[in-house]
């Protein structure tokens, strides 16, 4: 890859709009490869001072919700009404698994995928969800520097994800269906509690009433789940990602959202506190690999775990005598 010896002229390009070296510094961002790491952070090194002027949204819902859908018309709406440029990247943990990705099918974002005011990133590939999700982080500083105005994450619906999302994103769209009936169909209570919009999506069709209905009912449930530092609370919203209706009002709530947290300090305080998450979480992570990685130390850790399994000693001295050497 010629463009590792000199990250800074990559920088340079994707800033001045050039897509294929916003590409390549992608590329070069999700590189597992331990060479290319130091030339991979002098590109982020680059980025960094023109990044932060993005509006970042994660997308979440079970799988079959719509986020594609939904990402491709709200991303045109965006390209359309606001004249907003918008990159859409993804976290998917399992794409490394199943070698396809959520956004790998761009069928479902037939339109975003094909304009120029849009660029699309599937899911890096990662061993553990932290390292897939900081690539992501990492790519989301990199497209805001090439200057597009809204990052939309889109999260495969399942597990941690959505947390990893939220710890990215500033605003945490959360789509549900119409008429599943069930209390918030078994989505996660965390998972709602982080919520900052909601929308019932695919209200079209004969299944309109039933997404305004269900729009209610989980309105009266939101309101209890939340008590935010923040002051917001989330509004149930309906849409239809196939023909756009709801998709104007959804923005307005982000823009209003925006501005009362710019107002009371809050936009600041949650991006600082999420880059205090994910330093957190990557050294704990790294810590960890150095750990395993030494010889020596796994064969202390054999012999511990054997006193510790046998009872010979306490899990607490086990872990006490294999930290403090
Ligand atoms: N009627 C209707 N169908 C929709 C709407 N949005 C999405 N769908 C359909 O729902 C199905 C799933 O849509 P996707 O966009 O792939 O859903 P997803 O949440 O991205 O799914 P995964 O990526 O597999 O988790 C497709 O058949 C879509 O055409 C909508 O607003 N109305
Ligand atoms: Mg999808």
């Amino acid at each position: 890859m010629s463009f590792v010896g000199d990250p800074l002229a990559l920088a340079a390009a994707l800033r001045a709009g050039d897509r294929v070296a916003l590409g390549r510094a992608l590329t070069l961002i999700e590189s597992t490869r331990a060479d290319h790491r130091l030339a991979a952070e002098a590109l982020l090194a680059a980025c960094l001072p023109y990044s932060g002027r993005a509006k970042r949204i994660a997308i979440t819902g079970t799988p079959g919700v719509g986020k594609s859908t939904f990402i491709d018309a709200f991303g045109m709406y965006l390209i359309r009404e606001q004249g907003l440029r918008v990159a859409v990247l993804a976290i998917d943990p399992s794409s490394r698994l199943s070698r396809g990705s959520i956004l790998g099918d761009k069928t479902r974002m037939a339109e975003l995928s094909v304009n120029e005011m849009a660029f699309i990133r599937p899911s890096p590939a990662g061993e553990s969800l932290g390292g897939v999700a900081l690539r992501t982080r990492e790519c989301l500083h990199v497209c805001e520097a090439a200057g597009f105005d809204i990052i939309l994450v889109e999260t495969v619906g399942v597990g941690q994800s959505e947390v990893a999302a939220q710890e990215m994103t500033d605003f945490f769209l959360l789509l549900l269906q119409p008429g599943a009936g069930d209390e918030l169909q078994g989505i996660k209570r965390g998972i709602v509690e982080l919520a900052d919009g909601v929308a019932v999506n695919k209200a079209d069709g004969d299944k309109a009433n039933l997404a305004k209905q269900a729009a209610a009912a989980y309105s009266a449930s939101i309101h209890l789940l939340q008590g935010r530092e923040d002051n917001w609370s989330a509004k149930v919203q309906t849409c239809s990602a196939l023909t756009g209706a709801g998709l104007p009002e959804i923005w307005s709530q982000v823009q209003r959202f925006a501005e009362q947290m710019e107002a009371n300090g809050w936009w600041t305080k949650r991006r600082e506190l999420q880059t205090a998450y994910w330093l957190d979480r990557l050294l704990r992570e790294a810590v960890w690999q150095q750990f395993l990685s030494s010889p020596a130390m796994q064969e202390k850790a054999t012999d511990i775990r054997q006193q510790v399994l046998s009872g010979q000693i306490s899990v607490s001295e086990g872990v006490r005598l294999l930290t403090n050497s």
